[in-house]
């Protein structure tokens, strides 16, 4: 029992469930990854999981557990080694906070963007805000990364998790808005950008996440409007 693979709920564009991914693949922990039953929001996948979104995984005593921070905090206590919330109280206090950045600041900023791959036309006028939003939250995460190749030192943490995802749809996002991605405006920022692709687990994920994007994308092919 406790050696089955952990059932994860997911989907692969999903930048949530991609810090769960990117987790068990830094952890060495195999996740069987399904659809959730029903799909998003369904009444059915409301039975398992009220909130109805993904990520959620199926717990040894078969309670489903949602949300992706609250899903790796469990995978850290389940599987301690190698630790993804390493180091001093304090550092580990960096990684947790730069989640925070990244849920309560830069995924506000990117989330109307989520529109270029969904069937509701992104507002162009409207786009202005929301990227102006982003690049206030990016320069908190470049204010609060520690220096290294990773977002909190030399090796990776649940920190780049959470960051990875969403920095990756900054880039592949803003074009097609209208806008260079700014996250190479930012120094530290952008020399983090440029060193964490260059981690094997990263590299892994993005070449997973890239071709389901770029093709949703395309078939999505310039949703983008003025008001
Ligand atoms: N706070 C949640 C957010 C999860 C979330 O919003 N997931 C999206 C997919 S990226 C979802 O399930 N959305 C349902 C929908 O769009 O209908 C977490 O960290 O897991």
């Amino acid at each position: 029992m406790g050696d089955d693979p952990i059932t994860l709920y997911g989907g692969v564009l999903s930048p949530y469930v991609a810090r769960v991914r990117l987790f068990g693949y830094a952890k060495g922990i195999e996740l069987n990854e399904v659809a959730p039953p029903g799909g998003m929001m369904t009444e059915e996948y409301k039975t398992h999981n009220p909130i109805g979104r993904i990520p959620s995984i199926v717990l040894y005593d078969g309670f489903v557990l949602p949300e992706s921070q609250a899903i790796c905090e469990y995978l850290e206590d389940r599987y301690p080694e190698p630790s993804l919330i390493p180091g001093t109280p304090e550092e580990r206090a960096r990684i947790r906070l730069l989640c925070q950045v990244a849920d309560a600041y830069v995924m506000k900023g990117l989330m109307p963007f989520f529109a270029l791959i969904r069937s509701i036309p992104l507002d162009l006028d409207r786009a202005v805000g929301w990227h102006a939003r982003l690049v206030e939250a990016l320069s908190h995460v470049d204010a609060f990364l520690v220096p290294g190749s990773h977002a909190a030192g030399d090796r990776i943490t649940l920190a780049d998790c959470a960051l990875v995802p969403m920095l990756f749809y900054t880039d592949m996002f803003m074009p097609p808005s209208g806008y260079e991605s700014p996250i190479g405006t930012f120094s530290r920022l952008g020399a983090y950008w440029g060193s964490i692709q260059q981690d094997p687990h990263v590299i892994r994920l993005l070449s997973e996440m890239k071709p389901v994007l770029d093709a949703t994308l395309a078939d999505a092919g310039g949703n983008a409007k003025h008001g």
